[in-house]
């Protein structure tokens, strides 16, 4: 049997009955329109992610989702740069796997809570973390977009995706919210009801944050154009296929 307990995410709970190897899985209905990207930007967050995967199959699976969960890995030691490795693992996800139609940008810390979260293709960006316990169940502020954020993939690349340039903690979500108001798009957001999650308390480590966010966010809606997908320059260190999703290891390189 298993002989080692190294990624609890290796293991395959009983309720997937049929194997979901790389985290893809189809049912009938994979028309046009309808294939979700689920992306989970990830480091060092082990507990996380088997929590997560645990939560997010059987939903997606009782929605009759066409979809695949990818996680993308920072490699290395470099600080954190979540917007930077989301368009990496999308490119990548775009590469490798199939034709998607929208992506699901997900945090590893956000457990939704009821099974009827809208996580199908949405006609414009949806922010889905609308109600979260560590916020009280409502919105810190209206621009949040950050935890969960479904965009089509045509507004992902008319935004040209993500900042590259937020290495820490911080700001990079309230920047594709500049550039998605930038290029005329609205954000939608479910129901609150539908759209809870509970967030898994975080280790005392500390993150380090982006001294510079401030900065970068006045020029966000002049920025958009130049960096991004655009600009961006990663290498893919390994690509794997695992029981529960796909997983893509990703050299950030190294902050100015
Ligand atoms: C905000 C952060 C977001 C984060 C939310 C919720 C910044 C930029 C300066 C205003 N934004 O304050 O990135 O998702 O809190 O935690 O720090």
């Amino acid at each position: 049997g298993n002989s080692s307990r190294d990624a609890e995410s290796h293991w395959i709970p009983p309720w997937a009955s049929d194997p979901i190897t790389g985290g893809h899985h189809a049912p009938s209905d994979c028309s046009p329109g309808k294939s979700v990207l689920i992306l989970v930007p990830y480091r060092q967050r082990e507990q996380h992610l088997a929590a997560l995967l645990s939560y997010l199959h059987p939903i997606l699976q009782r929605q009759q989702l066409c979809y695949s969960i990818v996680v993308g890995e920072q490699y290395g030691n470099a600080t954190f740069n979540k917007a930077k490795l989301m368009n990496a693992a999308f490119l990548e996800s775009v590469r490798q796997l199939r034709r998607f139609d929208c992506v699901v940008f997900h945090d590893v810390d956000l457990l939704p809570t009821n099974p009827f979260v809208p996580y199908n293709c949405p006609a414009y960006p949806r922010h889905i973390s609308v109600s979260i316990d560590k916020f009280g169940y409502s919105l810190p502020y209206k621009q949040l977009v950050g935890g969960v954020l479904a965009m089509p993939v045509r507004h992902f690349l008319k935004v040209n995706g993500y900042s590259n340039l937020f290495w820490g903690w911080g700001g990079e979500d309230d920047d594709m919210e500049a550039r998605i108001r930038s290029v005329g798009l609205l954000v939608t957001r479910p129901n609150p009801r539908l759209a809870r999650y509970r967030m898994i308390r975080h280790q005392a480590r500390k993150e380090i944050l982006n001294e510079v966010r401030y900065k970068l966010l006045y020029l966000s809606s002049k920025r958009y154009r130049l960096d991004g997908l655009n600009s961006l320059s990663y290498s893919l260190v390994a690509s794997e296929s695992r029981p529960l999703y796909t997983h893509f290891l990703i050299d950030l390189g190294q902050p100015p």
